[in-house]
């Protein structure tokens, strides 16, 4: 662990559903890091993570705390919800990950670091040192076209748009129109990057190892990768219309 990662303060909104058998995992290791405290958005997970939640939380009060959402489930909404209430937290630093442990605890270290000199840090599969391990073919050759169209159609310059494992300062994500924010599924990613690059804010890449889940079922649906083709259009279109 590096000074950088010990001294800033950062809360990890973490949105689940069913993430029973990864979350002590996950806890433990964001618990490593001193000034690091835990937001756990929960949409009423069958398999009781939310509740599993709620024991970590009172084994560690004031660093782990469940958001029981029960209004329409969504992986967008989800982080929605969790950044709103991050933003009104005190601390320095929003962070946002997957709960199924293909995002490690420890590259976190290297991410609260870069957000020293960066507005928004992004946990990068795609820049040199960034690995992805066990994908298969056909799930690295989605994500990979998938970038390259979001670049494409938005100009956005980076090389990772779709990683779920990202860090904002948070007076520079208070700068970011939320308000503006539609996307429910892993659109909401790409929306909120082109949200935040359009208020001028400073993006950084740092590279992460990417682990495909061992526990625990994908939530990936049809309806969610066809809302991830049309939100980028959908952001050029309304460019002018505001940020
Ligand atoms: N609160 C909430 N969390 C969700 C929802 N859908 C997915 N998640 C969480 O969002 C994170 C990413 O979802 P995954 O199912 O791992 O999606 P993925 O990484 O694209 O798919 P895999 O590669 O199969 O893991 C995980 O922590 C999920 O538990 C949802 O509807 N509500
Ligand atoms: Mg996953």
């Amino acid at each position: 662990m590096t000074d950088a990662a010990r001294q800033a303060s950062a809360i990890v909104i973490v949105p689940t559903y069913n993430e029973r058998e990864n979350l002590p995992i996950l806890i433990e290791g964001l618990l490593r890091y001193d000034h690091v405290r835990v937001l756990i958005v929960d949409d009423q997970s069958p398999d009781g993570t939310g509740q599993l939640g709620d024991e970590f939380g009172t084994r560690f009060p004031g660093r782990v705390r469940v958001l029981h959402r029960t209004s329409a489930r969504g992986y967008g909404r989800s982080c929605m919800d969790g950044v709103r209430h991050a933003i009104g937290e005190d601390v320095e630093l929003v962070c946002l990950m997957d709960g199924d442990l293909s995002h490690d605890p420890g590259d976190l270290g290297a991410i609260l670091a870069a957000a020293r000199d960066a507005d928004m840090v992004i946990g990068s599969r795609y820049i040199p040192g960034g690995r992805i391990v066990n994908w298969p073919i056909r799930r690295t050759l989605l994500s990979r076209f998938a970038n390259v169209y979001i670049r494409l159609v938005t100009r956005l310059n980076v090389r990772d748009c779709t990683s779920g494992y990202r860090c904002w300062r948070r007076d520079a994500l208070r700068k970011v129109p939320l308000d503006n924010i539609r996307s429910d599924g892993y659109s909401f990613l790409t929306e909120m990057l082109v949200r935040t690059a359009r208020c001028r804010l400073r993006i950084a890449e740092v590279p992460i190892t990417f682990v495909e889940r061992r526990l625990g079922e994908s939530k990936l649906s049809a309806g969610v990768l066809i809302e991830s083709l049309i939100t980028p259009w959908r952001l050029v279109a309304t460019r002018n219309g505001g940020r």
